[in-house]
């Protein structure tokens, strides 16, 4: 019997925003527990199910230490009956049965695969299901006609699965900034994502561009697209146009939408690291060869006698914004998404006001509030200022 008084109770705020989370998670087996069934939920056209397990997860990420009874969780925010169930039954048999069952379905599974692929969204996953297609073979047998993302991201399809490593970050950072200065002197470049966050993963990498000079940056991305196609470093691309106007009298769309600035999606042909060469190793001409993505090391090209190929697929998302919105786009595409979703969510319930990764607008005011770091971003919305690598909520 253990006395009530000695377990650590914890407290934590609601708002993902005005906590520091951490990558050291203490409870990764809840965790990911409460994501997978968010992610099925997300999967199933259920997205209040879905953020409603995000939020959970997210709250016991951010706990000082492992959880060892549910005592400990009274009080605490966003934990609802069912993500309570699901902690109560894995600290006590040590697994969700519900978890469990979700894992091993045929339609989870099916889900799962089908959307790994790039192009794949869960609508076009669900369809193909309903025809019988669980499989990435089924899917090729089956006739299906796939876009142009869609037949990449099936022929990339292990690459793509394999986590990106910090590492083969900065090597396309260092090829982006090349493209980036080549087409436009003094222009900039910032890793953003889970790498802005610290995390030494993922399953891409972001970067935004900009120039210090408003409106230099107009046209930019084709520049750079062509650059890096000239050189060999695409094996696929899909840019899309900035649709964002300031509206005169307040925001004319919801703050969330993320997808107004300009923007590339793409595949990139990064040569492996021996090809690479990096600084450390002196360089030999072959090194001079980041750009070796193109020539030599084509599917055509010569070999290595292992019979490997010498480069990996690797998704890269570039994102064009100008200067006067730059702190804005910086916030808004760090991350996390919950950490985003709850700074919207903050800024329209607590203060009136619409965040977007474009502007900030008062609505009491019915002005546009100015920033040029994210620091001041935070101070218009209130909050005590949080780190990127403490937005891991
Ligand atoms: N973002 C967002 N909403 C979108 C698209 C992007 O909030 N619809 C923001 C939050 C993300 C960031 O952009 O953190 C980059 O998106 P990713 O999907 O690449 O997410 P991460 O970089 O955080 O994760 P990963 O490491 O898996 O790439
Ligand atoms: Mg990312």
């Amino acid at each position: 019997q253990i006395d009530e008084a000695e377990v650590v109770a914890f407290s934590v705020p609601s708002y993902a925003c005005l906590r520091r989370t951490t990558l050291d998670n203490h409870n990764p087996v809840l965790t990911d527990a409460l994501s997978l069934l968010a992610e099925n939920a997300e999967l199933s056209d259920e997205d209040g199910r879905g953020v409603a397990f995000r939020r959970a997860a997210a709250v016991l990420k951010a706990l000082p230490e492992p959880v060892t009874g549910v005592t400990q969780l009274r009080g605490l925010p966003c934990l609802g009956g069912h993500s309570l169930r699901v902690i109560r039954d894995i600290l006590e048999n040590g697994a969700s049965s519900e978890v469990e069952f979700t894992k091993q379905s045929e339609r989870f599974k099916a889900l799962k695969v089908l959307t790994d692929i790039f192009g794949v969204g869960a609508k076009t996953a669900e369809r193909w299901i309903r025809d019988g297609i669980h499989s990435l073979h089924q899917l090729q047998e089956s006739g299906q006609t796939l876009n142009r993302a869609q037949q990449a991201g099936l022929e990339h399809y292990d690459d793509l699965k394999q986590p990106v490593t910090k590492a083969e970050a900065d090597a396309i950072g260092e090829i982006v900034e090349e493209a980036v200065v080549s087409v436009l002197p003094g222009a900039q470049i910032t890793l953003i994502g889970g790498f802005r966050r610290g995390k030494l993963t993922g399953h891409d990498v972001d970067f935004l561009i900009t120039h210090p000079e408003e409106g230099r940056e107009v046209g930019l991305m084709p520049k750079v697209v062509s650059w890096l196609e000239s050189q060999g470093f695409l094996l696929y691309q899909k840019t899309t146009r900035n649709s964002y106007l300031e509206a005169k009298d307040g925001p004319a769309r919801p703050a969330s939408n993320m997808d107004r600035f300009e923007r590339c999606f793409s595949i990139f042909k990064l040569a492996d690291a021996e090809k690479r060469g990096t600084k450390q190793t002196e360089n030999t001409p072959e090194d001079t060869c980041r750009l070796a993505a193109h020539s030599q090391v084509t599917d055509e090209g010569p070999k290595p006698a292992s019979g490997h190929r010498r480069w990996r697929a690797v998704r890269v998302d570039l994102v064009v914004s100008p200067i006067s919105q730059f702190a804005f786009a910086l916030l808004g595409w760090t991350g996390s998404k919950l950490f985003e979703r709850e700074l919207r969510r903050w800024a329209g319930h607590e203060k009136a006001m619409s965040l977007s990764s474009h502007a900030l607008y008062d609505n009491k005011q019915g002005r546009y509030l100015k920033a040029t770091s994210e620091e001041e971003i935070f101070t218009y919305l209130g909050l005590e200022y949080i780190p990127p690598s403490e937005r891991n909520a």
